[in-house]
Parts: C-alpha cells; structure tokens; sequence
C-alpha cells in the first residue's frame, strides 16, 4: 500500500505539476505578449568604415599672386671717354675800357670859366686863375680800376692837375693823382697816367666815382686844352 501511496502520491505530484504547467503555459502566453510592446532596446555598435569614394572634380583656378620685390640696384658702371672740346663761349671780356669825353667835364663853379669846342676840347676862360672841372665815372660794380691816363695839350709853363677821386654823404677819398711836372712839361699834345691807385675795386653801392682837373690860366687861352681821360679797368677773375 505504501507503494500505492507513493504512487498516489506521484500521480498528484504529477497532477499538480500537470496543472502548473498548463497554467505556467498560460503565463508563459501572457508574459510573450507583454514583450513584442516593451521598450526599445540599446544602439548597437558602428558599423565598419566605408570604402574610399571616387576622385572630385578639378577645382577652380586660383587668383595671381601679388608681384614680388624689386631687387638691388647694380654696381655703377666704368667711367666713359671724354667728349669732344665745346665751342668758345660769348663771356665778357676781362678788361674794360671807357673814354671820358671833355664835354663831360662841369665847371666847379661858373660855366662862365670855360669853354668847349670841337677838336679844342675844354679851356680855360677864367680871369687869370686855374678852372676846376668834374666828370662822373659809371665803372661796373666790382670792377678794379688799373688806371687813368689824361689828355690835354700844353704850351704854358704852368702844370695840369688830375684826380681820381670817390665819395659818399661823409668821406672823401683821393684814390689818384698826378700833374705834368718836368720834365713831363713838354709843349704840345700829351698824356700822363696815375701812377697808382688807392681803393681800385668799385663799390658803387657805398661810393660814386669821378674825375677833378686844374687847368692853368694863359693869356693865350688855347695855351691849355683838356681832351679827354682814358679809363682802364678788369673784371675779377
Ligand atoms: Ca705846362
């Protein structure tokens, strides 16, 4: 009997188990039920690289670049032959001359005193006393007077005098003289010159220039007749 029980027993083991089953087979529908609306599950893992697509188009061309620096200027070159010798030029000459006429010549006091004539020049007409005459110098600014040599004619025994002379508003400066002293005093037409010159260079912005005669008096008074005064002067080198 014992066996019988245990049998007994197995079949409502079995039984039981049946039924659980069954009813496990029940749940087990539920439970699948329940699983194809449940929630989305985890990403997976990237996939593999791609293989290399085909080669782009050719690109556009690019724009000109900006111009590069100058470079350094070169090493002078050799000195070129001489050239050919120029004209002579048109300068002025180095030396001046100028005449002073008699007519030039004023009396220092009366015109009354002399006379002036063609071919006589200038004479004394005074009453028995030497006449003074004066004439302007116009000599270029800079210039250096190198002498003055004086004209006249002379058959008395008395002596001509000559000055060079320059002068502003407070000096007076003698810068020449000279007479026809013996044995200068020869009859007839002659000349006599400075023999030096004091202040040869012309300032004409501090002085004016002229030239001072005394002529004696004659009885006869075509005896002393000036005629004239040459004036030498040279431009600075
Ligand atoms: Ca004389």
């Amino acid at each position: 009997m014992a066996a019988a029980s245990i049998t007994m027993s197995k079949f409502i083991a079995g039984l039981i188990i049946t039924i659980l089953v069954a009813s496990g087979i029940s749940a087990g529908i539920a439970v699948s039920t329940q699983l194809i609306t449940g929630p989305v599950g985890p990403q997976g893992p990237e996939g593999p690289q791609g293989e290399t697509g085909p080669q782009g188009p050719t690109g556009p061309t690019g724009a000109t670049g900006a111009a590069g620096a100058t470079g350094a200027t070169g090493a002078t070159g050799p000195q070129g032959s001489q050239g050919p010798q120029g004209e002579q030029g048109v300068g002025f000459a180095p030396q001046g001359n100028i005449s002073v006429s008699a007519f030039a010549f004023v009396p220092r006091y009366h015109y009354d005193n002399v006379s002036y004539l063609p071919y006589y020049g200038l004479r004394n007409l005074n009453d028995a006393s030497p006449v003074v005459c004066m004439a302007p110098l116009q000599l270029p600014h800079g210039s250096t007077i190198t002498n003055v040599t004086f004209y006249f004619h002379d058959l008395g025994t008395d002596l001509l005098h000559f000055y060079l002379l320059r002068e502003n508003q407070t000096v007076l400066d003698q810068m020449g003289y000279v007479e026809n002293s013996p044995p200068g005093d020869t009859p007839g037409d002659d000349y006599i010159s400075l023999g030096s010159i004091l202040y040869p260079t012309v300032d004409n912005n501090q002085y004016y220039y002229y030239l001072y005669i005394g002529i004696p008096w004659s009885l006869d008074p075509f005896d002393y007749q000036f005629h004239y005064a040459l004036v030498e002067y040279e431009y600075p080198p």
